[in-house]
C-alpha cells in the first residue's frame, strides 16, 4: 500500500512539521499540556506521578520525533542493519535517561522546580521495565544503548511480557514473589496494531510436488496466533540517533475472540482461545542460568523469532535485492540459544515459501547469524525435547534432521572412521526421548560464535564446544568481553563522580570515549580531588544507609566499610560462602574482649538478589541470611561493628543506588563458572574495590586495574576437577573454621536448623560442587586483608582513583564495535547534529 503523501501537499507538511521544545518555556508548556489534555488534570489535581506522567509524555514527543528521522535515514541510507534478538531486555527505568542522553536533565529540573516537583521524586515514579532475569538481560540493554549512542543501525527485538520479573518481598527471612504489572501506564512504547504477524503452531507437514515437478513441503493446519508490534524509542547519547527496541504482544487470531464461535454460542471456548493466545507473552520465565524444558517457553522462542523474522524478511523484500544479498543487508545476533530456532525458521522460508536450492539457503543462514554463548553450566544448556518440537513444529524438526545429517555427513567426509566423533557432535542427542542439542544446532547455523570473558571463550573452546573447534577451525570462535554503559552505571547513577570526573578530563568526553579516564590517574595525588572523591562516596552511602532504614528497617553507620553481594542468588555464585564467612566473622567478633573489639574493622554486610521460584536452595540461602542477620543486628555485643542486611527486590533502579554506594563487592563464584558478570565492572567504575576469584571478566579487570587494586583469592579453574574429584572420593576434611560456624548453625542459633541442615550437608556430605570449603580459608584470609588495607583509607582511596582510571576497556561501546568490526560486518551512520 502506497502510503506516501503526494508532492504538491507536502510542503503544507513540512510547514506544520513538530519539533518538540527546545528550551525550558517550551518544555513547561509540554508538560502542563500534558496534564491538562492527554491526562485531563489540572493544577488543582496533579501530584508526583501525573507530573511524571507529562514529563515522560514530553520527553517521548521529542523521542519519537528523533526515532523517525533515524529510521527514515536508516532506510534511506540502504545499508547493513543489526537485529539483536534477545528473550530479555533489562532496561530499568526510561525517564532519567532520555534526559541525560538528550542532555536536556537540567533544564527539566528547572523547569519542573518551577512548576513545584523535585526531579528526583518525579524519576522515583517510574516502574522499572525488569523484561529480565540478570546479567544476559541487563547486557542486552546495555547494548542498545550503545548501539543507538555510537549510531549504528540496529534493532533490538524481544518479547512485550506482561509481567516481568516477580517482586520479591520477605515475609519472616523467605522470599514470597509477587506479579510484576508493570503496564499500567507506560508512556514509553507505541503499540503498532497495524504491524502483525499470524504465527502458526502444532498442525502436520504435507509433501506435493509443485509446476515446476518439485517435491515441496506445505505445513497445513494447526492454530494461528497473532503477533503484534510494541515499539520502544533507544536514545543514543549525545546523538539525535534514536533507534528502535521491537517487541511482540500476542493476541488471538482472529481479534479479540472468535465472532462465529462467540454468535453461535461457544462463548467459553472462543474466550478460551483469545485467553491461550494472550498467555503466549504474558510472563517471563523467572529462571537465570536454568533451563527447565517447558512447552510455553517454547512457544514463546518461536512466536518472537518467527515475527522478528518475518519483520526482517519483509523489510529486506522491499529492496527488491537476490537473495544471496540477504546476508550484505542482515545480519542476526543471537543472544544465548533462546533464539536458534531463528536459523530453523530462516532456512524455512527460503526454501519451502521463496523456493530457493537448499544449500543456497542455508548459505544465506549461516552468513547471516552470529552465536553469543554465555555459560557452561550444563543445566543452563538447551535442549528440547524432539516429540515436543515434532508436535508444536513438526516441519521444523525436519528440517533440524536434515541441518544435522549434511552436518554430519560433512564431519564424516573430513573425519572419515571417527564414529564417536559424530555422535558426540551430533545435533541429535539419542537419549530417551530424544533431545536437540539447540547450542549445536545454533554453531553449525552461525558464521561466528563468541564467548563473554576471555577465560569463558577458552573454556567453550576446550570443553563443551571442543569438538566444533576441530571440526570448524579456531577462526569460527572468538571472545567478546563484555561491557557496561558508562552512562547509566556512571553518570546517571552517580552524577556527582561524573561531574567530578569531568573537572579533571576536561569535558564529558569520557562518557563516549571510556578510555579517557585514564587523564584522572594524573590527579591521583591532588588533595582537593581525594577529598571531593571521599566525601562522594560518602554521601553514596549516607543516601544507602537511608535507603537501607526504609526498606530494611536496619540502622547503618554510613563510616563502616560496606561490604556487597548483589545478583541472583545461585549456589555457584556462593553467596553462601559469603554468609558462612560473615557468621564465622560474628563468632570472633563475640569471643573478643571488649578491648580487642574495639579495634576491629566496622563492616555492614549487604545481599541482595531474588531466588527463581522453583530453587529451593537459594531460598535456603535467602533464610540463612535474614536469620542470621536478626541475630546479628540486635546483638548488644557488637552493635555498629556488624550489621548483616538483605534488601528486598533487587532490581536496576535499586542497582543505581547500590553500587555507587559499595567500598567492596563479592564476585566470589566457583572458578569457571561465572562467564563473565558485569556488576563487577560496574562497582569499580563507581570507586569500589572487588573481593573475588579468577574467574570470569575479574581476570581481565585485574590486568587493567592490576593485581595490587583487587583482592584476589581461591582456587583456579584448572584446579576444579581435581578437587572435585576429591571430595567425590573422600580424600578432603572441611575445614574447622568452617566446621565452627556450621556447629554453630547447628546449634539453632540462627533459627531451627532444621531448616540450614541442606546447605551444610552440601558442602559437608554431598561432594560440595562448588567447593566452598576449599576456599573458606583463603576467602577469610583476603577479608582480613580487605579490613586492613580499609584502616588505611589514604591508600585505599588511592587503589579507587586508579582502578577507575583503568577501567575504560569496559564500556559497552568498545565492545560493540567489537562485534561490529568482527562479527556483523556494520559500519555506524552518523547524523548531522552528533557530538
Ligand atoms: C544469564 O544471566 C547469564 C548466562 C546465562 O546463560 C543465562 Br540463561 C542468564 C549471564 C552469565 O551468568 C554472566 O556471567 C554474564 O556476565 C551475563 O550472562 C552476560 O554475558
Amino acid at each position: 500500500v502506497e502510503a506516501s503523501i503526494p508532492e504538491p501537499q507536502r510542503d503544507a507538511w513540512l510547514k506544520h512539521s513538530a519539533h518538540g521544545f527546545t528550551n525550558k518555556d517550551g518544555f513547561e508548556n509540554e508538560v502542563v499540556r500534558h496534564v491538562e489534555t492527554t491526562l485531563a488534570r489540572s493544577m488543582f489535581n496533579c501530584d508526583e506521578s501525573a507530573a511524571y506522567a507529562a514529563c515522560s509524555l514530553a520527553f517521548r514527543d521529542r523521542l519519537i520525533l528523533e526515532w523517525n528521522r533515524t529510521q527514515q535515514r536508516h532506510t534511506f541510507a540502504d545499508g547493513k542493519r543489526l537485529y539483536y534478538l534477545s528473550l530479555e531486555f533489562l532496561m530499568g527505568r526510561a525517564l532519567d535517561n532520555a534526559m541525560l542522553n538528550i542532555g536536556q536533565k537540567d533544564l527539566a529540573k528547572s523547569g519542573l522546580a518551577e512548576l513545584g516537583f523535585r526531579i528526583e521524586d518525579v524519576i522515583e515514579q517510574e516502574h522499572d521495565a525488569a523484561l529480565g532475569n540478570g546479567g544476559l538481560g541487563r547486557l542486552a540493554a546495555c547494548f542498545l544503548d550503545s548501539l543507538a549512542s555510537l549510531n549504528y543501525p540496529a534493532w533490538g527485538y524481544g518479547l512485550r511480557y506482561r509481567y516481568g520479573i516477580f517482586k520479591q518481598e520477605i515475609i519472616d527471612g523467605y522470599q514470597v514473589e509477587v506479579p510484576d504489572y508493570w503496564l499500567d501506564f507506560n508512556p514509553w512504547e507505541f503499540p503498532r496494531h497495524d504491524v502483525t504477524v499470524d504465527i502458526q503452531f502444532y498442525g502436520n507437514v504435507r509433501k506435493s510436488t509443485n509446476e515446476a515437478g518439485k517435491t515441496v513441503s506445505n505445513w497445513e493446519g494447526g492454530e494461528v496466533v497473532k503477533a503484534v508490534a510494541y515499539d520502544v524509542p533507544i536514545p543514543g547519547y549525545a546523538t539525535p540517533s534514536t533507534n528502535n527496541l521491537r517487541l511482540w504482544s500476542s493476541k488471538a487470531a482472529s481479534g479479540e475472540f472468535d465472532f462465529q464461535k462467540f454468535n453461535s454460542g461457544d462463548y467459553e471456548s472462543s474466550v478460551a482461545d483469545q485467553q491461550r493466545a494472550e498467555t503466549i507473552s504474558a510472563v517471563l520465565y523467572p529462571n537465570d542460568n536454568l533451563d527447565r524444558g517447558k512447552e510455553l517457553r517454547l512457544k514463546q522462542q518461536y512466536f518472537w523469532v518467527a515475527a522478528s523474522l518475518y519483520d526482517i524478511v519483509r523489510r529486506f523484500k522491499k529492496s527488491k535485492r537476490p537473495w544471496k544479498e540477504f546476508p550484505d543487508q542482515v545480519a542476526i545476533q543471537l543472544n544465548d540459544t533462546h533464539p536458534t530456532l531463528a536459523v530453523v525458521e530462516l532456512q524455512r522460508i527460503l526454501i519451502d515459501l521463496e523456493g530457493l536450492e537448499w544449500d543456497e539457503a542455508w548459505n544465506i543462514v549461516v552468513n547471516t547469524f552470529g552465536y553469543t554463548n554465555h555459560t557452561v553450566l550444563p543445566e543452563a544448556l538447551e535442549k528440547w525435547s524432539v516429540p515436543l518440537i515434532q508436535h508444536l513444529l513438526p516441519r521444523h524438526l525436519q528440517i533440524i534432521y536434515d541441518i544435522n545429517l549434511f552436518f554430519l555427513q560433512s564431519v564424516e567426509r573430513k573425519f572419515p572412521d571417527s564414529r564417536d566423533l559424530l555422535g558426540r557432535v551430533s545435533i541429535i542427542e539419542e537419549s530417551q526421548p530424544k533431545m536437540v542439542r539447540m547450542a549445536f544446532l545454533a554453531i553449525v547455523g552461525s558464521h561466528k560464535v563468541n564467548g563473554v570473558a576471555e577465560l569463558h571463550s577458552d573454556l567453550i573452546k576446550t570443553t563443551i564446544f571442543k569438538d566444533f573447534v576441530e571440526i570448524f577451525g579456531p577462526d569460527k570462535f572468538t571472545n567478546v568481553t563484555n561491557g557496561i554503559t558508562p552512562r547509566r552505571w556512571l553518570h546517571q547513577a552517580n552524577p556527582r563522580l561524573s561531574e567530578l570526573i569531568s573537572s579533571k578530563t576536561g569535558s564529558k568526553n569520557f562518557l563516549t570515549d571510556l578510555n579517557e579516564l585514564n587523564k584522572i590517574e594524573l590527579h591521583v595525588n591532588d588533595k582537593a580531588f581525594r577529598k571531593e572523591w571521599a566525601d562522594i562516596k560518602h554521601a553514596n552511602k549516607v543516601r544507602l544507609a537511608k535507603h537501607i532504614k526504609a526498606s530494611a528497617g536496619i540502622d547503618v553507620d554510613p563510616t563502616a566499610l560496606f561490604d556487597v553481594q548483589v545478583k541472583r542468588i545461585h549456589e555457584y555464585k556462593r553467596q553462601q560462602l559469603n554468609i558462612f564467612g560473615v557468621i564465622h566473622r560474628y563468632l570472633r567478633l563475640k569471643a573478643m574482649s571488649p578491648q580487642e573489639r574495639a579495634k576491629q574493622q566496622k563492616r555492614v554486610a549487604i545481599f541482595g538478589g531474588k531466588a527463581a521460584p522453583g530453587y529451593w536452595m537459594a531460598k535456603q540461602i535467602i533464610h540463612l541470611i535474614n536469620n542470621v542477620g536478626s541475630v546479628v543486628n540486635k546483638d548488644k555485643d557488637i552493635g555498629d561493628l556488624l550489621k548483616v542486611v538483605f534488601l528486598e527486590d533487587y532490581n536496576v533502579s535499586k542497582a543505581e543506588i547500590i553500587i555507587p554506594a559499595s567500598d567492596l563487592s563479592e564476585h566470589i563464584s566457583t572458578a569457571g563458572t561465572e562467564a563473565s558478570g558485569t556488576s563487577n565492572m560496574k562497582f569499580v567504575l563507581n570507586g569500589g574495590l572487588i573481593i573475588g576469584t579468577c574467574d570470569g571478566a575479574n581476570i581481565e579487570i585485574t590486568r587493567e586495574i592490576g593485581e595490587n587494586n583487587i583482592f584476589l583469592f581461591g582456587t583456579l579453574s584448572e584446579e576444579v576437577e581435581d578437587l572435585r574429584h576429591a571430595h567425590t572420593y573422600g580424600r578432603h576434611t572441611i575445614d574447622p573454621e568452617l566446621q565452627k560456624v556450621f556447629a554453630e548453625i547447628e546449634k539453632g542459633t540462627f533459627g531451627n536448623m532444621q531448616d540450614f541442615a541442606a546447605l551444610i550437608s552440601a558442602v559437608r556430605d554431598h561432594g560440595d560442587f562448588y567447593l566452598v570449603s576449599d576456599d573458606f580459608k583463603s576467602y577469610l584470609d583476603t577479608q582480613d586483608l580487605v579490613d586492613e588495607a580499609y584502616r588505611n583509607q589514604e591508600e585505599w582511596i588511592t587503589k579507587c582513583i586508579t582502578s577507575v582510571s583503568r577501567m575504560g576497556f569496559f564500556s559497552s561501546d568498545r565492545c560493540i564495535n567489537e562485534y561490529a568490526d568482527g562479527i556483523w560486518n556494520i559500519e555506524p551512520l552518523i547524523p548531522k547534529g552528533a557530538a
